[in-house]
């Protein structure tokens, strides 16, 4: 483990923060001088702070990490590395699909800090899919960086040398990869203080910790988690993890980066989008709430073809790693071979989406963190309803993955559930 000396590390504030980084030149830079800038801080999420600065001549964010995590407060202490791994993964993320993700402005690895390109007028995606808006390009978007991303950081497109070496440095990720072995895969499923649902869901939490092939599921697919090196993953790309426009969709937040299989990315922001699907009756009257579960629907399609079609692209024309394969079947004319790998990949690929997304949508449900779609539904008891739908799917994902060739037989299912 990387011993980081983190002892001068002191948490900043609305009002420290202008005298702290006023030397910074990146900020300068954007900014001006210190004396015209405007601090404050809107973190809301799971682990972070992160201030909004502005002046007359621009603005960024600063996220800085807390030693424990926010969510739970200072009984959970967190380590200040995560700040480095998120830079790294950012680094990379934004090579692997260009503009996608925030500008990185500045890094300073002993305060535990970035500064970045501040997304406004962007919303959080949980916001966008709780209200009225649609997003004509957002599953374009999501399929494309899902492939690139995937793609470009596995033995398709990394060389030998890279790849052991990047392998190496997110294998130290290990307070993050460990939040996510048991947040995800472990919590839900057993008796935790960590735990917390709906009232009135007493009886499906019961039902999980008591269902043997569900824990089966969740088991084979900590495993795969754990020992699938497949590829660099975001780590914890949900619906909280997206920025959006009606023209712009970026992805951010990626401490929890670390190398695995394909389909956890993929699983994890398919399954929120489950979520938010079932989530809508709870925030709409019937008719907008089909319109909107059916928008919902299909922008989970649109995620699974153009993923599909983009890395099936990026098979063709940018297989150039240690897995390429080229050697067996295009330099010896046998183009058949190498589509028939590919579909092979492809339908392993999304076995492993549907697995991780049932799993997903238990611990958004049953565990820790949940997602915001289905917490702001004010009324407990239709809450509660939807919530139960949602896990209805989400058992089948788990248990069932290998039983789904397409996605529309999972979103016709989720239709069926959602009338019941
Ligand atoms: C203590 S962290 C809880 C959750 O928040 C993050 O966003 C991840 O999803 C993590 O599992
Ligand atoms: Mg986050």
């Amino acid at each position: 483990m990387r011993a980081l000396k983190k002892s001068r590390y002191e948490p900043l504030t609305t009002e420290s923060l202008p005298w702290r980084l006023a030397s910074i030149c990146a900020l300068k830079k954007s900014l001006g001088p210190a004396t015209d800038w405007r601090v404050k801080e809107v973190g809301d999420g799971n682990l972070n702070l992160i201030f909004i600065v502005e002046s007359s001549r621009g603005s960024l964010v600063i996220k800085q990490a807390l030693p424990y995590a926010r969510v739970v407060g200072d009984s959970w202490p967190m380590s200040l590395d995560r700040t480095f791994f998120e830079f790294n993964a950012l680094t990379r993320l934004q090579a692997r699909d260009p503009g996608r993700l925030p500008k990185l402005l500045h890094f300073d690895e002993e305060q535990a800090f970035m500064a970045m390109e501040y997304l406004h007028p962007h919303i959080i995606l949980r916001k966008a899919l709780i209200g009225d808006i649609l997003l004509p390009h957002l599953g374009e978007h999501l399929g494309r960086y899902l492939a690139r991303s995937l793609f470009r950081g596995s033995d398709l497109s990394m060389n030998t040398a890279e790849r052991k070496s990047d392998l190496a440095l997110f294998a130290r990720n290990v307070e993050l990869a460990g939040i996510t072995e048991d947040l995800f895969f472990t919590d839900p499923f057993i008796v935790h203080p960590r735990n917390r649902h709906t009232p009135g869901l007493e009886d499906s939490a019961r039902a999980a910790r008591a269902d043997m092939d569900l824990k089966l599921a969740a088991r084979e697919l900590k495993a795969k988690f754990c020992s699938c090196a497949e590829t660099l993953l975001h780590g914890d790309l949900h619906t909280g993890s997206l920025m959006v426009t009606e023209t712009d969709s970026r992805v951010i937040d990626a401490e929890f980066a670390v190398y695995g299989p394909m389909g956890f990315d993929i699983g994890s922001l398919l399954g929120n989008f489950w979520l938010a699907y079932f989530a809508q009756p709870g925030h709409h009257t019937t008719d907008v709430a089909e319109e909107r579960g059916n928008w919902i629907l299909d922008v989970i399609r649109t995620i699974w073809e153009v993923f599909v079609a983009e890395f099936s692209e990026l098979w063709r024309r940018e297989r150039s790693g240690i897995l390429s394969g080229s050697e067996f079947f295009e330099q010896s004319r046998d183009t058949l071979g190498s589509e028939i790998a590919l579909q092979r990949q492809l339908t392993h690929i999304w076995q492993d989406s549907l697995g991780f997304a049932g799993i997903e949508m238990h611990r958004r449900i049953l565990g820790l963190a949940h997602a915001a779609e289905l917490e702001t539904i004010a009324d407990e008891q239709q809450r509660a309803v939807c919530e139960r739908r949602a896990l209805t799917l989400g058992r089948a994902l788990a248990v069932h993955h290998a039983a789904f060739s397409t996605v529309e037989a999972v979103n016709r299912l989720a239709e069926d559930i959602n009338r019941q």
